[in-house]
């Protein structure tokens, strides 16, 4: 019955007490609001965390200790709540541990990848070598000191007064043709379906980094591409309901953001000298989680970032009229900005 239900949804309940507990019938696909069932849980004991996972019919519960665990259980099972003028009778069992997987919580925002070595040494030499930093031809390209790193643009001029481009303004210098190889594969790969024609390379020196910000929907399509050569970091992702994903960007690993993470989670890079990495991956990407026995320091190196986008030419249609500025009425125009990197 209800554990066979668990074991279809890929849990397995266990009899020995625990602090982790599933609580079935208290999801949101229950119509359970989080602030009704965090005030139940809260009269087991101290609640570390609650992961109510998008409509499905359960939500998962840690206490800060196994005895409030099983105080919960004694107090909660069978619990009959009202929610929304319907009934729901609260089912509790002990899980070892919550997975985020099982749990049906993606761990990175939707649309977002990371794919390891992506290029090879070899092709990281030569990307980073393409990028002359002692030459300002600036009808080619155009190079800028932020106060938290440098930057240079190709094909078209990112400007960062208005987070816009001069659609109408492209620069004669095009994208070093050193890209070349590692575009053509972003096409076979499928990761993209047309060529960019923007290219942004950052370069951040080891305690630098970027504001959070959404790239603007109207100047650019839906995929962004972001290669990390030199070093590696962590890139923080935030959604406007709060959550937050640290997401360790390795070294010759492309970043694909698509969809809601390109389009509704900002991104953005914590100046700071150190970043906290899971240790027993310490090379590789993905999230960083808060579990406290397996995380360690890195020190963090010089990043060069190349960023490649494509320029749109129709307004932008996304289903997130909240941070689209294309589908949102033009704002009355903002004050100068004293500092030209001040909105990134
Ligand atoms: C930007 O230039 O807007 C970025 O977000 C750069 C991201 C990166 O360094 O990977």
């Amino acid at each position: 019955t209800q554990q066979t239900l668990l074991r279809h949804a890929g849990l397995s309940t266990t009899q020995k007490p625990s602090q982790n507990l599933v609580v079935s019938n208290g999801g949101l696909g229950n119509g359970v609001s989080r602030e009704l069932l965090l005030e139940v849980l809260k009269e087991g004991g101290a609640v570390k965390s609650l992961l109510m996972p998008p409509n499905k019919p359960y939500a998962y519960v840690t206490y800060a200790s196994v005895e409030d665990g099983q105080s919960a259980h004694r107090l909660l099972n069978g619990r009959v709540l009202r929610s929304q003028g319907q009934e729901v009778t609260l089912y509790i069992s002990y899980v070892e541990k919550v997975d985020s997987e099982v749990s049906g919580v993606s761990p990175l925002p939707s649309g977002l990848s990371v794919l390891e070595e992506f290029i090879s040494v070899e092709e990281e030499a030569l990307l980073l070598q393409a990028v002359d930093w002692t030459s300002h031809t600036e009808e080619l390209t155009v190079q800028k000191e932020l106060k938290n790193r440098r930057v240079k643009h190709y094909g078209y001029e990112f400007r960062y007064d208005n987070n816009n481009v001069d659609k109408d303004k492209p620069l004669p210098g095009g994208l070093p043709p050193e890209c070349g190889a590692v575009l053509q594969k972003c096409l076979s790969e499928g990761h993209i379906s047309v060529l960019p024609d923007q290219l942004t390379v950052n370069q951040y020196q080891s305690g630098q980094g970027i504001p959070p910000h959404v790239d603007t929907h109207s100047p650019f399509e839906d995929t962004i591409l972001s290669l990390s050569l030199g070093a590696k970091t962590v890139m923080d992702f935030r959604h406007p309901d709060g959550r937050s994903v640290a997401v360790v960007l390795p070294r010759r690993s492309l970043l694909v953001m698509k969809g809601e993470s390109r389009y509704l989670w900002t991104h953005g890079i914590t100046p700071r000298k150190f970043d906290v990495v899971p240790a027993s991956d310490a090379e590789g990407s993905g999230v960083v989680t808060s579990d406290p026995s397996n995380l360690t320091l890195s020190r963090r190196g010089m990043r060069t970032s190349f960023t490649f986008r494509k320029i749109r030419h129709a307004p932008c249609n996304c289903v997130y009229p909240s941070m689209c500025d294309s589908q949102r009425p033009p704002s009355p125009p903002s004050l100068p900005v004293a500092d030209s990197d001040a909105c990134r």
